[in-house]
């Protein structure tokens, strides 16, 4: 295994299914992702980190999985998955899995076996509890919607799911299955896997079933099964298996406050650094809010400076395209947001597309939706809104967007199949694609090989001035000093009062990067979402 120097890497987010069809069934594969290793490569990333491919009926994006140690048919073969692994490291690429332990899918065979009685030997795989249709054991929801549990007559009992009902959370307490999950962890690290994304890992954990919701609104609903204390003995417990193999780690910890990250991310901590979801807040239109954003940002650097390391990213497969939530769909806007986030403090991750400014999709029918959960919402709309007032209402802040295929070219169904793809292609794709578009990628080439060549920028101090400015983001990294306009007005900085900036030194700096380059002044007026990075 390579050597695990995580504080200077740079990741790429690949959704299996969008990236890069091979066979024409219209759904991307292994090998898709084997025939695009030089174009990540290019981009100059040091790890991707690849969506569940693992057999799965496919109802949450592979997110429910029938079997650990399989590769689901649609994508390939197990062959297939280590002669991409083995050419991803030729290509000087780590490659991290998605891993899913927080529940399996309900056609896992262990859930079959539960399910099947009381005295099952599987029973206590899962989290049943006496019910009655009509007396579910507690009130809690599940993040789809709907209650967190679902009875079954057979046994009149119950069991629990924090997200769809097909998929059935796991019993932790279980030390059997502990044993299994510690099992398959060590099998793929031993296939040569170099780490992993630990899906929703926060929710292990669960208060008793007794525990009554406080409040139904923000993270309320989510409390009780939410960095619950107890967690830390089995995060100890993979972290140590971890830890033997070197691996990379990234852990999706929702609820893990900034003030508890530096525990679970520091030399002690369960994981290398997780991925905060706070700033992803949207209002209902969708938008975000880019007060919010630098304000949630400022405060999981500064947390995390003195101990702990932050995973940095604005896309991912759960959130709607950035260049729309807090951009203005201007490439303009994309540039400045690249240069916002990829020279923080941490690890920056790059979502498929990101670095070509693919834009929300324009839903026009409800035909094109993909998500089981998303359907399920339109349908219940259907009962109260007019088709195409619940269409809108699902796809204004829906993660669909994010899951459209990747656009490669201008040529027929972008580049991306031969056949139907799954999900309908961004009508705007001969104009938006990795032929054409090639000024962000540009962009995101220069500022990974600014990571790259500069301790200061991977692993340097951070610190941030005019807070409370609402729209323009100023942080010194060392040496280094970034001043980035996200807003679609004009601002005016004045430098004169800063202290930091009164000294003689700051002649010195020397601009490195720019929208449109000019010297630092104290005085600067900075054009809709112009960025300035200088170098003392
Ligand atoms: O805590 C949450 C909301 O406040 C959730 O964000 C939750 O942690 C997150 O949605 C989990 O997402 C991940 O697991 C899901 C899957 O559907 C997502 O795609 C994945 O990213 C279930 O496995
Ligand atoms: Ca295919």
């Amino acid at each position: 295994m390579m050597e695990n120097d995580f504080r200077k890497m740079v990741g790429y987010q690949i959704y299996p299914k969008s990236f890069k069809d091979t066979n024409g069934d219209g759904i991307g594969d292994l090998q898709g992702i084997i025939e695009k290793l030089p174009y990540i490569q290019q981009l100059g990333v040091d790890f991707i980190w690849i969506n569940p491919i693992y057999k799965s009926p496919q109802v949450d994006g592979g997110y429910d999985i029938s079997d650990y140690y399989a590769i689901d048919e649609r994508f390939g073969s197990l062959e297939d998955f280590k002669t991409l692994l083995h050419k991803s490291h030729e290509y000087g690429l780590k490659v991290i899995m998605d891993l899913v332990v927080n529940h399996t899918s309900d056609q896992h065979p262990w859930f079959l076996e539960s399910k099947k009685s009381k005295d099952n030997p599987y029973r206590d795989f899962y989290l049943w509890e006496d019910a009655t249709a009509q007396q579910l054991p507690n009130e809690w929801r599940s993040f789809f919607g709907g209650s967190a549990w679902t009875y079954d007559k057979e046994t009149e009992q119950a069991y629990f799911h924090a997200f769809a009902k097909e998929q059935p959370d796991l019993n932790w307490k279980n030390p059997k299955v502990r044993q299994e999950i510690y099992k398959m962890v060590r099998w793929w690290l031993e296939l040569g896997v170099d780490g992993f994304r630990l899906d929703a890992i926060s929710h292990l954990q669960k208060m008793p079933w007794s525990y009554k919701i406080k409040s139904w609104r923000g993270d309320g609903p989510w409390v009780p099964f939410m960095n619950v204390s107890g967690i830390e003995d089995y995060m100890t417990e993979l972290k140590a298996i971890f830890d033997s193999y070197g691996a990379l780690t990234v852990g999706e910890a929702s609820g893990v406050r900034s003030m508890q990250a530096p525990d679970w991310t520091d030399e002690k901590g369960y994981v290398n650094m997780i991925f905060e979801l706070e700033h992803n807040v949207r209002k209902a239109n969708g938008r975000g809010s880019i007060y919010g954003y630098k304000k949630v940002i400022m405060r999981w650097q500064n947390d995390l400076l003195a101990r702990g390391w932050n995973a940095l990213y604005l896309e991912n497969h759960d959130q709607p395209r950035s260049i729309d939530v807090f951009g203005n769909g201007s490439l303009a806007s994309a540039k400045a947001l690249a240069v916002s986030y990829m020279l923080l403090r941490g690890t920056p991750f790059i979502y498929q597309g990101q670095e070509l400014g693919m834009r929300n999709f324009p839903f026009t029918s409800s035909d094109q939706l993909r998500s089981e959960e998303v359907i399920a919402q339109y349908e219940n709309l259907l009962t109260d809104l007019s088709a195409q007032e619940a269409l809108q209402k699902v796809t204004q802040d829906s993660r669909e967007h994010a899951r459209t295929p990747m656009q490669w070219s201008d040529k027929a169904n972008a580049g991306f199949t031969t056949g139907r793809p799954w999900m309908d292609i961004h009508p705007n794709y001969p104009q938006v694609n990795a032929e054409k578009q090639t000024e962000l990628f540009e962009l995101y080439q220069k500022l990974i090989q600014l990571r790259h060549d500069n301790q200061a920028i991977a692993s340097g101090s951070i610190y941030f001035y005019f807070e409370r400015h609402p729209q323009v983001l100023v942080y010194t990294r060392d040496e280094f000093l970034v001043i980035v306009n996200l807003g679609t007005k004009k601002a005016h900085l004045d430098f004169s009062k800063v202290e930091a900036f009164t000294d003689g030194s700051v002649s010195n700096y020397h601009s490195v990067l720019s929208s449109q380059p000019r010297p630092f002044e104290r005085s600067m007026s900075l054009a809709p979402f112009e960025y300035q990075v200088y170098k003392k």
